[in-house]
């Protein structure tokens, strides 16, 4: 039987899908690669008499490089469900036992890109950041939004009365937060309702705005929750991509009766995002939410706010946005930690095609929530105007009392 490795062997993009790992071994590095290859594929911890040379060389894996503790692996698409786009088949492959594999001390999936042949199984966003903009009339900025706060506990009228609050501040876009759904002190429907409320009568009073109402429960039932709250009025929805599953993600984007976009949370993401020598980075999620049609995604704040995880871009932007794969693009969402003073500093690494949120960031300005939004619609409208926000702060006195308050990077 041939080795798993293949090193410095042509990359063929069409045929495989092609991994990066991040190894920490005593292992030398072609073992510890050739046991993921192995585990991955057709191999096990000790050789078998029952795998015969033709099952090895079509469907085994192959260590095409070694570079420091960064290895490639690829994968042959026979090696993956002819299912029309299954996500759970695809991660038992790349992203499966190997993290157990007790050789190793640490492995983590930095990237992962598929051939045409898989990616045409999937459908994508089915709004987009486009789609998004045009619901939002809002063409070319940066859409700015918040998150209710606290993120339980209002009741659906005081959560109604914060977004009309935020929506008369400026702000296009509010959330619920990850961890409200259908709660006894704020049912969904009733929420969901009284959100509709507000949203028409900021769009009565001229300003178009979108609250994601958070559909995040069981797969068996998260179409339906959703099918009900869109009917109660619902703009657009919430998933937690991560809690909930891709394949609940794409339940909801491929089914012709969800009509409005679906807002992507990545809860419990910093489980295996985080730590930087095990576990999954944000990069190969991002890729998989958009193929299976998230229309916008948090991919945190690029190194400015609270959240660690994807603290930098490590691609996470191209991802949303690139044109290397046949689907609409995904509006990247920066969130956690954001306030004023940090949007000029997110737009200069992100550009315009980005949503910058901010729950504590609004809800904590010292006058309230609709000087918050006021006061980060300000900062959004000066970083595309390319003015400097404290020079924009000298007539907007709501941003000023913001910078004051929290500074600025
Ligand atoms: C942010 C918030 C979001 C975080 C999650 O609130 O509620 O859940 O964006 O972070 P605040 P990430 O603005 O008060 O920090 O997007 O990195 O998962």
């Amino acid at each position: 039987m041939d080795s798993y490795l293949h090193l410095g062997e042509p990359v063929d993009p069409d045929k495989y899908v092609v991994c990066k790992y991040r190894v920490t071994t005593d292992l030398p590095m072609e073992k510890a690669a050739e046991a993921i290859a192995a585990e991955q594929s057709t191999g096990t911890w000790t050789g078998i008499s029952t795998l015969d040379n033709d099952v090895f060389t079509r469907l085994g894996a192959r260590v095409i490089d070694i570079s420091g503790d960064e290895i490639v692996v690829e994968f042959p698409t026979e090696d993956f469900s002819i299912e029309v786009g299954a996500v759970p088949q695809i991660l038992s492959v790349i992203a499966g036992n190997l993290f157990g594999l007790g050789s190793l001390k640490g492995v983590r999936l930095e990237d992962v890109t598929f051939p045409k042949e898989i990616l045409d199984q999937f459908k994508g966003p089915k709004f987009g950041a486009q789609g998004i903009r045009k619901a939002l009339d809002r063409p070319e900025k940066p859409l700015v939004g918040t998150i209710v706060k606290p993120k339980i506990g209002l009741d659906p009228k005081k959560t109604a009365q914060y977004v009309y609050e935020a929506g008369s501040g400026g702000l296009t876009n509010s959330k619920d937060d990850e961890t409200l759904v259908d709660q006894a002190f704020c049912p969904i429907e009733d929420r969901t309702v009284a959100v509709a409320e507000a949203l028409d009568r900021l769009e009565s009073e001229g300003h178009r705005m979108m609250h994601a109402i958070n559909v995040s429960t069981r797969g068996d039932r998260i179409v339906e929750l959703a099918e009900k709250v869109q009917s109660w009025g619902a703009r657009e929805l919430m998933v937690d991509v991560i809690t909930c599953g891709f394949g609940a993600v794409q339940a909801l984007a491929e089914d012709p009766s969800i009509k409005v976009p679906i807002h992507v949370h990545r809860t419990m993401h910093g489980a295996f995002t985080k730590d930087p020598l095990h576990g999954v980075a944000m990069l190969p999620l991002t890729k998989l939410t958009r193929m299976c049609g998230g229309d916008a995604l948090h991919i945190g704040t690029l190194g400015v706010g609270k959240m660690t995880g994807s603290s930098k871009d490590d691609g996470n932007l191209a991802a949303c946005l690139g044109d290397d794969v046949p689907y609409k693009v995904m509006m990247p969402v920066c969130s956690g930690g954001v306030y004023p003073g940090i949007v000029e500093a997110i737009v200069k690494k992100a550009g315009n095609d980005v949503q910058i949120q901010a729950g504590g960031g609004v809800a904590g300005h010292p006058e309230g929530v609709r000087a918050g939004a006021m006061g980060m619609s300000q900062a959004v409208d000066a970083a595309f105007a390319g003015i400097p926000k404290e020079e924009y702060a000298k007539t907007h006195r709501e941003l000023a009392i913001a910078l004051e308050k929290w500074g600025s990077k």
